[in-house]
């Protein structure tokens, strides 16, 4: 008689592969984030070991990410930073919302270089990659301004 018991369990996992179905379903497709760098720019250092880096993280997706680290071989570390008044912190990543945008700019988010292989010069690329919780890294030339260039003005 103990042969009645199995056949009432069987319930349990069939509801939870329904469940599972539904959830992964919505999640594949044009949902997915869609991540493109535009307007990076490393204004030209005035310190030998510590440089700024700005630019702008676009997600033309409908779901969004997390910039969770940058990495550069020109530095020994690149760290990610907010400005929250007049004091800059950092961060351990930073959201990029669906169908908007991720900003970095003079008095704002910044990548912060630290232990520079060299001072870089106006002119000059460097090379940095981004890595995010769900997208692939991205890698972006930045190009080396001068140390006072506005990108509003282009100059
Ligand atoms: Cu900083």
């Amino acid at each position: 008689m103990n042969s009645v018991k199995p056949v009432r369990y069987l319930a349990v996992p069939t509801a939870a592969l329904i469940l599972a179905g539904c959830g992964s379903g919505s999640g594949s497709g044009d949902a997915k984030a869609d991540l493109s760098v535009s307007a990076a720019y490393m204004p030209q250092p005035v310190s030998d070991s510590m440089a700024a880096g700005f630019l702008t993280i676009a997600n033309d997706g409908g779901t969004k990410d997390e910039l969770t680290s940058v990495t550069s071989d020109a530095a020994g570390s690149v760290t990610v930073h907010e400005t929250v008044g007049s004091s800059m912190r950092e961060v351990t990543s930073l959201a990029v919302p669906a169908h908007g945008r991720l900003v970095f700019k003079s008095g704002g988010n910044h990548l912060m270089f630290d232990k520079l292989k060299h001072r870089p010069m106006q002119g000059e690329k460097v090379t940095v990659e981004l890595h995010f919780a769900d997208s692939g890294p991205i890698t972006v030339e930045m190009p080396v301004k001068s140390p006072t260039y506005n990108p509003e003005t282009g100059h």
